[in-house]
């Protein structure tokens, strides 16, 4: 179908990218009319496709985006990110009413259960807004032109096959994403064991028992929402939970409040332990998970009727390795460098695709940086420092030195943390800010953490570290300012104008040291 010349509404696309869903023709947007050879194909219209497209455009250049699926905005919109979030409000919500049960003006929560098929079947009748949404902006708003539900097909470095099509373009640029990693045990293939793209697409019955294999923050946060749910989850963990090489920075106080929190709600987490096989019944539903120590190699069976697959994503890239050559790494990852060029010219690559860290930020980042060079215009991207934030029933955020890394380089390290240093989590209702308010009034001990790690001698705020709610925006903004090459020092916090009461407090606690010309902790 082409829909170049039609104005193609939101409401339209909703029905259109549900009836393409389940056919193999393309939907085709090209400006015939234009006799420019594309800049650049964007083999892949997710985050890092459709930010690299919409800037290349904008800067004057001609872009194609190729996508198998029928919308654009890849994977996030479609299992990952927008489903998280919303399993994630979901766990925050069940959180509260079973702290809450039966209190003020909350109903006996002590039977609750919610239902995990349920808010899966809910997210995927909402989720076609947002892949409307994805397909009418890039159209109608940003002019890009598209193929879509047609896989691409590489021939040379300047030529790309689509829907029957040859498109020829001066660079290429590759961001189809990562796929789900499953460990290589067996029993992996039986009913009822999913990864976080086939929980979304495939589940047809309400779990009662659970095992999430794998500590990652897919991890956390699916196991975190199953338990909030009602529903027996244990997760199963190599490493200390949030002591994983992908998380960079994580401060020991917040991780402890992190999981034990997490313990507190009655989630099981086993670390050190691996798994070794998952076993069906006679009908080829899951029925266990047999795991083993580490350090004493001792096994147990957990019973259980779903397991949910948390054990990292590998890159797609053997197509572009076999056709085009391009450098790989140990894990799959493209390799690239600071202008997102591969190592074959005029070939970039972009988002999940290049590895580590697989996040929005660095997807929609590289595919600017890729458009910039591509336009002439010379760019570097650099992610080896970023903020953080994941979730548990909590949104936990976070960004710079840890403590423990912070003492490491700065002799003269200053903590300003809430509940400060030694006093029992449950003496002090702070931080509390919006929701965590309830909380503070009933349960202090479960109203968040914070932290702000300062070096004493320049003044300079090293990290902050922050659980709770709503604090997340403020990390952007706080991860620019600690970047800059001046930095950010205790003396301008406390400077700052805070909107009281706010989540993460950093301001006004840094206002009550800024006056002394020696520092202590708070
Ligand atoms: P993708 O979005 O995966 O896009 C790749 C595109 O390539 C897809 O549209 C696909 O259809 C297409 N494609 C594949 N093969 C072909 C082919 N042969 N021809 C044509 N097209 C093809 N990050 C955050 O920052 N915040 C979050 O809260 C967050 N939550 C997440 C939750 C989960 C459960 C997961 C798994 C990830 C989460 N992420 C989150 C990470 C984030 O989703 C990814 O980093 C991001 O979506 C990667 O974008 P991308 O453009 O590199 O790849
Ligand atoms: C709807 C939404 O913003 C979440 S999905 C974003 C995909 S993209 O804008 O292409 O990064």
């Amino acid at each position: 179908m082409d829909i170049t010349l039609t104005q193609t509404t939101n409401r339209q696309w909703v029905d259109l990218v549900e009836e393409y869903s389940h056919k193999s023709e393309p939907i085709i947007n090209i400006h015939r009319e234009d006799t420019r050879k594309f800049d650049a194909i964007f083999i892949g219209g997710g985050a890092g496709g459709r930010f690299g497209s919409g800037y290349l455009r904008a800067m004057g250049g001609r872009q194609l985006i190729i996508d198998r699926w029928p919308f654009l905005g890849g994977s996030c919109p479609h299992q990952a990110c927008v489903p998280h979030h919303l399993f994630s409000e979901a766990a925050r919500e069940l959180d509260l009413m079973r702290w809450f049960s039966g209190k003020l003006w909350f109903p006996d929560a002590t039977n609750l259960r919610a239902s995990i098929l349920q808010m899966v079947e809910l997210f995927k009748s909402g989720r076609g807004t947002a892949h409307a949404f994805m397909n009418w902006q890039s159209k109608e708003q940003l002019d890009l032109e598209y193929i879509l539900n047609a896989s691409a097909t590489v021939i040379d470095a300047h030529t790309v096959e689509a829907a029957g099509e040859r498109f020829y373009a001066d660079n290429l640029v590759l961001g189809i994403g990562a796929a789900p990693l499953s460990p290589d045990i067996s029993g992996v293939g039986l009913h009822g064991v999913y990864n976080y793209s086939t929980f979304i697409e495939e589940l047809d019955f309400e779990p009662q028992r659970c095992v999430v294999i794998g500590g990652s923050k897919t991890g956390i946060e699916y196991s975190s929402f199953f338990q909030a749910t009602g529903c027996p989850t244990t997760l199963v963990a190599r490493k200390p939970l949030m002591r994983t090489s992908g998380l960079h920075h994580v401060d020991e106080d917040l991780r402890t409040y992190v999981v034990d929190g997490m313990r507190k709600r009655g989630l099981t987490i086993i670390e050190g332990h691996e798994p070794v096989e998952i076993r069906g019944d006679s009908e080829g539903h899951v029925k266990e998970v047999v795991i083993r120590d580490m350090s004493t190699g001792e096994q147990q069976v957990l019973p259980c009727d779903f397991v949910f697959l948390a054990t990292g994503e590998r890159p797609r890239s053997e197509h572009f390795q076999q056709v085009l050559g391009v450098a790989v790494g140990e894990k799959g990852e493209i390799l690239v460098d600071k202008h997102m060029r591969t190592s074959v010219p005029n070939i970039y690559a972009i988002g999940d695709l290049v590895g580590s860290p697989m996040e929005m930020f660095k997807a929609r980042k590289s595919g600017v940086t890729a458009a910039r060079n591509i336009m002439g215009e010379e760019s570097e991207l650099d992610w080896t420092n970023y903020p953080d934030f994941l979730h548990s029933t909590y949104e936990i955020s976070w960004v710079g030195l840890s403590e423990e890394e912070a003492k490491q380089h700065f002799e003269n390290v200053i903590i300003i943390q809430m509940p400060p240093k030694g006093v029992p989590l449950a003496d002090i209702p702070l931080p509390c800010a919006e929701g965590t308010m309830l909380y503070a009034f009933m349960y202090p001990e479960l109203s968040g953490f914070l932290k702000a790690v300062v070096d004493g001698d320049t003044r300079k705020v090293l990290g902050f570290h922050h659980v709770g709610f709503g604090a997340k925006d403020a990390f952007q903004y706080l991860d620019y300012l600690l970047r800059r090459p001046e930095g950010l020092t205790i003396d301008e916090m406390g400077n700052m104008n805070e909107l009281f009461l706010n989540p993460e407090h950093f301001i006004q606690l840094c206002r009550l040291r800024a006056g002394s010309p020696n520092l202590r902790d708070l």
